[in-house]
C-alpha cells in the first residue's frame, strides 16, 4: 500500500470502509509524529512517556468502541483494531497503555458500571485526564486467576480491600484502577480504586528487557476503605474480568499485524540497501525465502482478523475464535521478528533498527493477556469438549 507503507498483498483494503481507512491515516501520522521519533530512546532509557497520555486521548485512541456521550468514539471493531495495529507498529508497550485503558479500564465501567460510575469515570479517562489500570493477576494466580487471594469485607456502609496485585501495566502512573478481588463469599467482584485511598500503594517493577516504554508496578491492598458505590454492581464471578480480557485480546491480535509489519518493511528495506558478495542480500534465495514466508503470514493473519473484526461487529465472535488470532498473531510476530534480526545482521541488535525492541516486547504480548499454551488449551477444549485446567 503506497499510502501506509504496509503490506495489502489481499487487497484487504477494499474490505476497508473510508472511514476505517481514513482512521488508519490519522494514526498512522500519529504515530510517525508522537512515537517513532523517540521511542527508541524511551525504550532504552526505560522511560514512561506519562505526556502520551493525553495525546492519545486527543486522538480518539482511549475507548474508540465505548459510546459518544460517555466520550468514547463510538466507532465498530474494526476501527479499534486498526487503531492497535498503528499504535503496536509504533510500539507494543505504547499499545499496552492504550489497550488497557480502552480494553480493560473503560469496558468494565462502562459494561457494568452504573450510570454514576460511567458518567464520572468514562468522560476523564477518554480525554486521557486520568490513566487507568486493570488488577486480576496476584503473585501467586496468573495463568489461574480463579484462585485469586485479594479479598473485600463488609464493613456497613463501607468495604475493606486487602491484598495485592502483579505485574499490572500502567499502575506506577494510574489514577484508577479497576481491580478484581473476592467478596466474603468467594465470588470475585470489580471494585474502583482511586490514587489517594489510604492504604494504596503501586511500586514499580524496575529492569524489565521488555515493554521499557510502558510502566508496570503492583498494587498493594492494606486495609483500603471502598465506598459501596466503588462496587462494579452489574457482574460478579471471573466472567466479569475475562470479558474484558476478550476485548483487550482482540485488540493485540490486530497489535501484533503492526509490530510484524515494521519488523518486515525494515527487513525489506535493509535486503535491498545492504551489499554482500557484490549483491544486495536480497537476492539470495535464502533472504527472498524469509520475506515471502513473512508476508504469506501476515496476509493470512490480517485475513483471519478482519473475519473477527466483523464477528465483533456482529457480535457473534466467541472467546475461542479471539483466543485463535491472539496466540496466533503474536507468535506470526515474534518469529517474523526473530526473522527480521537475522536479515539485519549485526545491525539488528541496535536501536539504529525497531527489531531487537520489537522482539523483546513480543515476549511479554506472548505471556500477558494468557500465556501461549493457555490459548493452545482453550482451543483445545473446544475441540475436545474436555477443560485441561479442571
Ligand atoms: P472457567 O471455568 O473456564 O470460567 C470461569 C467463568 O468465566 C466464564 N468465562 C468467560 N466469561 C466471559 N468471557 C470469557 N472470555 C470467559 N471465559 C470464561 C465461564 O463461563 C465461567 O462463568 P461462570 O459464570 O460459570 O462462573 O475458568 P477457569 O478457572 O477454568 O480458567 C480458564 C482460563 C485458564 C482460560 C482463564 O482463567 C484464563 O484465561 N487465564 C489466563 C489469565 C489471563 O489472561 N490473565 C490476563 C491478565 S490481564 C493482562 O494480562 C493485561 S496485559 C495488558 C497490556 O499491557 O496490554
Ligand atoms: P504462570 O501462570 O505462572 O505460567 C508460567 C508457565 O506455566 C507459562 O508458560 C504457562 O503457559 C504455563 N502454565 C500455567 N498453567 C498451565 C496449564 N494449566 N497447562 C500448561 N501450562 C501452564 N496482569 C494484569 O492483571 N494486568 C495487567 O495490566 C498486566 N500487565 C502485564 C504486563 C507485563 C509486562 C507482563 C509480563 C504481564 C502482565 N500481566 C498483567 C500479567 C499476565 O497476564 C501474566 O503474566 C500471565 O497471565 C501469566 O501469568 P504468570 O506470569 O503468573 O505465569
Amino acid at each position: 500500500n503506497e499510502l501506509t507503507g504496509a503490506p495489502d498483498y489481499f487487497n484487504i483494503d477494499d474490505l476497508l470502509t473510508e472511514e476505517h481507512l481514513l482512521i488508519r491515516q490519522t494514526m498512522r501520522d500519529f504515530v510517525k509524529r508522537e512515537i517513532s521519533p523517540y521511542i527508541e530512546q524511551w525504550a532504552q532509557d526505560a522511560h514512561f512517556p506519562s505526556e502520551i497520555v493525553k495525546k492519545f486521548g486527543d486522538v480518539g485512541a482511549f475507548g474508540p468502541t465505548i459510546p459518544t456521550e460517555y466520550g468514547g468514539g463510538g466507532l465498530d471493531y474494526i476501527s479499534y483494531g486498526i487503531i492497535m495495529q498503528e499504535i503496536e507498529r509504533g510500539d507494543s508497550g505504547m499499545r499496552s497503555t492504550a489497550s488497557v485503558q480502552g480494553s480493560l479500564v473503560m469496558y468494565p465501567i462502562y459494561k457494568y458500571g452504573s450510570e454514576e460510575q460511567r458518567k464520572k469515570y468514562l468522560p476523564k479517562l477518554a480525554s486521557g485526564e486520568w490513566l487507568g489500570c486493570f488488577g486480576l493477576t496476584e503473585p501467586d494466580f496468573g495463568s489461574n486467576p480463579g484462585g485469586m487471594v485479594t479479598n473485600i469485607k463488609d464493613q456497613g456502609d463501607h468495604y475493606l480491600l486487602n491484598g495485592s496485585k502483579l505485574w499490572i501495566s500502567n499502575s506506577p502512573e494510574c489514577q484508577v484502577a479497576v481491580v478484581w478481588a473476592k467478596n466474603e463469599e468467594g465470588r470475585i467482584q470489580g471494585v474502583i480504586v482511586e490514587r489517594g485511598m489510604e492504604g494504596f500503594s503501586t511500586p514499580e517493577i524496575h529492569n524489565k528487557w521488555s515493554l521499557r516504554a510502558s510502566c508496570t508496578g503492583e498494587l498493594v491492598f492494606d486495609n483500603v476503605k471502598i465506598p459501596k458505590e466503588n462496587i462494579l454492581p452489574n457482574v460478579s464471578g471471573l466472567r466479569g474480568p475475562l470479558g474484558c480480557l476478550d476485548s483487550a485480546r482482540y485488540g493485540i491480535s490486530w497489535g501484533a499485524i503492526g509490530a510484524a509489519i515494521d519488523c518486515y518493511e525494515s527487513a525489506r528495506k535493509y535486503s535491498l540497501e545492504r551489499i554482500q558478495f557484490d549483491k544486495p542480500i536480497g537476492a539470495f534465495q535464502l533472504t527472498q525465502k524469509k520475506l515471502a514466508e513473512m508476508l504469506t503470514e501476515i496476509t493470512k493473519a490480517q485475513l483471519l482478523t478482519w473475519r473477527l473484526g466483523t464477528l465483533m461487529n456482529e457480535g457473534k465472535a466467541t472467546t475461542q475464535q479471539i483466543s485463535m488470532a491472539k496466540r496466533n498473531n503474536v507468535d506470526m510476530a515474534l518469529h517474523i521478528a526473530r526473522e527480521a534480526r537475522q536479515i539485519h545482521g549485526g545491525m539488528g541488535i541496535t536501536g539504529e533498527y525497531p527489531i531487537m525492541r520489537h522482539m523483546m516486547n513480543l515476549e511479554s504480548v506472548i505471556t500477558y493477556e494468557g500465556t501461549h499454551d493457555i490459548h493452545l488449551l482453550i482451543t483445545g477444549a473446544d475441540i475436545t469438549g474436555i477443560s485441561a485446567f479442571k
